[in-house]
């Protein structure tokens, strides 16, 4: 495959902006490679500078769960243009938004938008700690929920921790304050609760990770954890800017039965344009500024251009039959045939997949359940297995551990071909 033209525009773009990207998964490092600069995609396909196509699991990280360039968003996108990018002031498509979340994800009864995950679960947790009076957060290793320093943080060992900046720049006045569980391990979260008991403002939890790959919370370890926060005043917080509209319409949430006390969401609601919300109980919501003294602000927080593409997203979502039933489809005919190809090739692996996002983990284990388990994963196989793959035409997410996705777009061919793509590059790799 040529990629020449990419290969010059990285050498290009390191001379002006820190690793040639402006965010570090998409420099390919995991996976040896140059990334490809991408020119242009439409519905389930990609293609970068050089003309290569690909069809694309990796759908921006899980914005485009209609494909890219819907007609329907460009076409909300062009009308909005027309009357103006931000205004800085209240828009009609602003309450659309909010009473449109508050109607597809019950425990939402208020919702602020801002501009990114990341800012969605940095005001979240400001939020909760405003709410509590507490300082406490506790996150789960190897759940990622932004870049915000509270959370770049993950246990020195051992799950019973306290925090230990795991990116310089972090300070221990801040890393004091996170304090690090296991993921599907009720007892090391009990533990923290029973040593900080009301000192814990929240637990902030991806419901059904995407960030380690996808690992499913079991049922006895998520209803739990909503018994614990309940019982010591903590908040719940579900980070769903990665599960929420993608799983089921009204999220992880939704799936699993539980009620978090606070939501984060993204991707999705922008419909590929900047964006970020935070939302739950009203009585939490109403503390935020102006209503209440919990300052929290953004220029472009709102702004019509991500309104309309979210909003036409979520239109397209809860008006077209099946919408989720076809996802479901397409992605478990993927998830039989990787497995089948597992089989056949003798290669040793485990697929976990939720809906329509999905893991091929590299592993010898039976099961992929917690970080520890994630981190058995062979990611040099991962790599040739990544690259093998860009061969011939089908573009994953360029690390281990992350999460695949599948779109409305994609089509039972795309999957067969995938399928069948799949099993020549794990046959060639396991000979
Ligand atoms: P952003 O700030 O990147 O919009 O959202 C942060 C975030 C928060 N919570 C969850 C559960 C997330 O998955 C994310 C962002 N996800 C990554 C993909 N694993 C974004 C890709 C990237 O960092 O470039």
């Amino acid at each position: 495959m040529n990629i020449s033209k990419s290969i010059e525009a990285y050498k290009q773009a390191v001379k002006s902006i820190p690793g040639g990207v402006n965010s570090p998964v998409r420099a390919f490092k995991s996976v040896n490679g140059n990334p490809l600069f991408i020119a242009k995609a439409k519905g389930a396909k990609i293609s970068d500078i050089d003309g290569n196509e690909f069809i694309d699991y990796v759908g921006s990280w899980g914005p485009m769960i209609l494909g890219h360039a819907h007609p329907e968003v460009v076409k909300a996108l062009n009308e909005t243009l027309l009357n103006g990018t931000s205004f800085g002031a209240p828009t009609l498509l602003e309450i659309q938004m909010a009473e449109t979340i508050n109607a597809m994800i019950p425990s939402i009864e208020s919702v602020r938008m801002v501009n990114s995950g990341t800012e969605a679960t940095m005001s979240a947790l400001r939020l909760a700690r405003g709410f509590t009076g507490r300082s406490i957060v506790v996150k789960f290793e190897g759940c990622y929920h932004g870049h915000g320093d509270s959370f770049l943080i993950k246990a020195g060992s051992g799950a019973l921790t306290l925090g230990v900046p795991s990116s310089p720049g972090i300070t221990e006045g801040t890393a004091k304050d996170t304090l690090i569980a296991d993921y599907n391990n009720l007892d090391s979260v009990e533990a923290l609760f029973k040593q900080n008991a009301e000192n814990i403002a929240a637990v902030i939890i991806e419901p059904i990770t995407g960030n380690i790959g996808v690992v499913e919370p079991t049922n006895e370890f998520i209803q739990g954890l909503r018994k614990l926060c309940t019982q010591y005043g903590a908040l719940l917080i579900f980070d769903e800017v990665m599960t929420g509209f993608r799983v089921a319409k009204g999220g992880a949430q939704q799936l699993l039965g539980v009620k978090p006390d606070l939501t984060t969401l993204g991707k999705i609601i922008g419909g590929g344009l900047p964006v970020g919300a935070y939302g739950g109980r009203k009585d939490i919501m109403d503390k935020l500024a102006p209503q209440g003294p919990i300052y929290q602000a953004g220029t472009l927080s709102g702004n019509p251009m991500a309104m309309a593409a979210g909003l036409t997203t979520l239109k397209i979502i809860n008006e077209t039959p099946n919408f989720y039933s076809d996802l479901e489809t397409k992605s478990a005919m993927l998830e039989a045939g990787l497995n089948e190809n597992l089989v056949k090739t003798g290669v040793s692996g485990v697929v976990n997949r939720v809906g329509s996002m999905f893991t091929l983990f590299f592993t010898a284990n039976k099961a992929v359940n917690s970080y520890a388990d994630v981190l058995t994963c062979n990611t040099d196989f991962f790599a040739k297995y990544f690259n093998l793959s860009l061969e011939s035409g089908i573009y994953l997410a360029p690390s281990q551990f992350e999460a695949g996705f599948v779109s409305a777009a994609h089509t039972i061919s795309d999957i067969q071909y995938t399928i069948e793509k799949s099993y020549e590059a794990l046959k060639q790799l396991n000979n």
